[in-house]
């Protein structure tokens, strides 16, 4: 049952013609740490003006369940944002396309194109066993020296994502990686930062930094996805998909009963470069994020890491590589990526949600059309949930059993009709990952360099800070 009337309107921050409530709302903090400070003002629910945007703030769980899950249906659109708008061409895509029933069927066949690569499968683990050797490699070629392991890891990660969406992998010094590489950072620099442009739109009309370089990123993808695609459409054979890619673009073309015929309506090439790009770009920025907080936080918790090491040695031993089937075995090993992604959540606000009609949050009447941003950040560190928020503690996620436990204010991944389509993907990837690296190699603190910082830089993803820590054969 809803929650009754609640007495009185929802607070709301003080706001001008125009500006909104921007003037109160200047970026001193990023935003889920500014959003969480105002809920300690205003109390979990408020709401204010981006411009002319009213836009209302979830900062409790209750909350989060009615928006996400309760009444998921109500608000799972998404608001209209012209950097976005450039980068899927107008929302040819999952993340950022606003609800219709088109999204929803494409939705639907990404989900299910992951099989091809899923669980139960070995393809998974032997690509990102074979990208992990190299990452060994790269990493130990630094012969315990200090590096910075966050390159490395972010081209190991490319290649597992390049052969899952293009049948493909790069060398290390391949010129078309570092392109990859570097379209994304810009990409993630500049994509829906609830910058100026995403608020007034009309700004696009004026000379913008942002939208230069952002177009200038969005081409150089373009060229390079549009020859994959080419080469694709040459060497694909009906009924044998390789990839993200071959799967997509058979589905364009429906044969006889096939079940996947309704997912693949109107698919056009458009649609299937935009969703190839989002998972390409999704699957690298994420899992790349997780897994340098995660060696962040191992290299400020040397115990931590001595603890996963001895029950991968107990588990697994050294004789042989890690495989999907030891996951049930590992449960520290879980506990440890649980944490990491509740402490620093690579999406603290998610994406932005909108009403697709006239509902209602904690019994506040809520008009269709409403902006609604999750505050993740904030039920993952409520002290009513945790005790000790601020501190890595990975025993959170284990009874005295040891046995795993999943506490409901976790939700890394958000929840509802919009959770993320990759979770159990990427699940998957970060445990093969981290268990491959951390049998053969520890990390540590560098003689006499300081801790890793653990503030993170905000861009559409919450990433580490580049941190040198010195990578040493197990
Ligand atoms: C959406 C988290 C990995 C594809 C999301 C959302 C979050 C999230 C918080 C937004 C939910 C919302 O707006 O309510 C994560 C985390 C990951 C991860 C923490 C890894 C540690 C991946 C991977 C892929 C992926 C590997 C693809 C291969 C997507 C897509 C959406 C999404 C397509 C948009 C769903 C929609 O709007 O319908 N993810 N994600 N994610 N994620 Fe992930
Ligand atoms: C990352 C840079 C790529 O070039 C484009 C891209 C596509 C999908 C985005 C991803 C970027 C960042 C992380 C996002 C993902 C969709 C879901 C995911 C926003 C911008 C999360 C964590 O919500």
């Amino acid at each position: 049952p809803d929650p009754p009337q609640q007495q009185g309107p929802m607070p709301c921050l003080p706001h001008l013609p125009l500006l909104g409530s921007l003037p109160w709302l200047r970026a001193h903090l990023p935003p889920h740490l500014l959003f969480t400070q105002l809920s300690h003002r205003y109390g979990p629910l408020y709401s204010f003006y981006l411009g002319p945007h009213y836009t209302v703030v979830i900062n409790s769980l209750p909350h989060v369940k009615e928006v996400l899950l309760q009444r998921g249906k109500d608000f799972a659109g998404r608001p209209f944002m012209v950097t976005t708008d450039l980068l899927t061409r107008g929302g040819k895509d999952i993340a950022f396309s606003d609800f219709s029933p088109l999204w929803k069927s494409h939705r639907r066949l990404v989900h299910s194109s992951f099989t091809l690569f899923g669980e139960g499968t070995h393809k998974l683990q032997d690509i990102v066993l074979s990208a992990v050797d190299s990452l060994c490699d790269e990493l130990q070629g630094s012969g315990g020296a200090a590096v910075d392991p966050g390159p490395a890891v972010s081209r190991a990660v490319t290649n597992v994502v390049c052969t899952l969406v293009f049948s493909s992998t790069y060398g290390r010094h391949d010129p078309e990686l570092a392109q990859v590489m570097d379209y994304n950072n810009g990409i993630v620099e500049t994509i829906a930062g609830g910058g100026l442009l995403d608020i007034y739109p009309w700004l696009k009309l004026f000379p913008s930094e942002v939208l230069r370089k952002l177009r200038e990123c969005i081409s150089v993808r373009d060229r390079l996805l549009t020859r994959k695609l080419e080469e694709h459409k040459a060497s694909m054979m009906e009924g044998a998909p390789r990839d993200l890619l071959d799967a997509l673009m058979q589905a364009q073309r429906p044969q006889g009963q096939r079940s996947a015929q309704q997912e693949g309506e109107g698919l056009t090439d458009d649609h299937v470069l935009m969703i190839a790009a989002e998972t390409f770009g999704a699957g690298v920025e994420t899992t790349s994020t997780t897994l340098l907080w995660i060696l962040a936080y191992l290299v400020h918790h040397p115990q931590v890491q001595e603890r996963v090491q001895k029950e991968l040695d107990e588990v697994v031993g050294r004789g042989r590589g890690v495989c999907v089937s030891d996951r049930p075995h590992l449960p520290y090993l879980d506990s440890v990526t649980n944490e990491g992604l509740r402490i620093r959540p690579v999406s603290p606000v998610l994406i932005p949600h909108t009403a697709l009609r006239d509902s209602s949050i904690g019994g506040h009447f809520i008009k269709c059309g409403t902006r609604v941003l999750v505050n993740m950040w904030a039920i993952h560190h409520d002290p009513k949930h945790w005790e000790q928020p601020d501190l890595f503690k990975p025993e959170r996620f284990l009874d005295d059993k040891g046995c795993r436990v999943t506490p409901p204010s976790f939700l890394p991944f958000g929840a509802g009709p919009r959770v993320c389509v990759g979770e159990s993907l990427a699940r998957m990837e970060l445990f093969l990952f981290l268990s491959s690296l951390l049998q053969r190699m520890s990390f540590r603190l560098p003689d006499g360099a300081p801790p890793p910082d653990l503030q993170g830089r905000v861009g559409v993803v919450l990433q580490p800070a580049s941190a040198p820590c010195s990578p040493r054969v197990q």
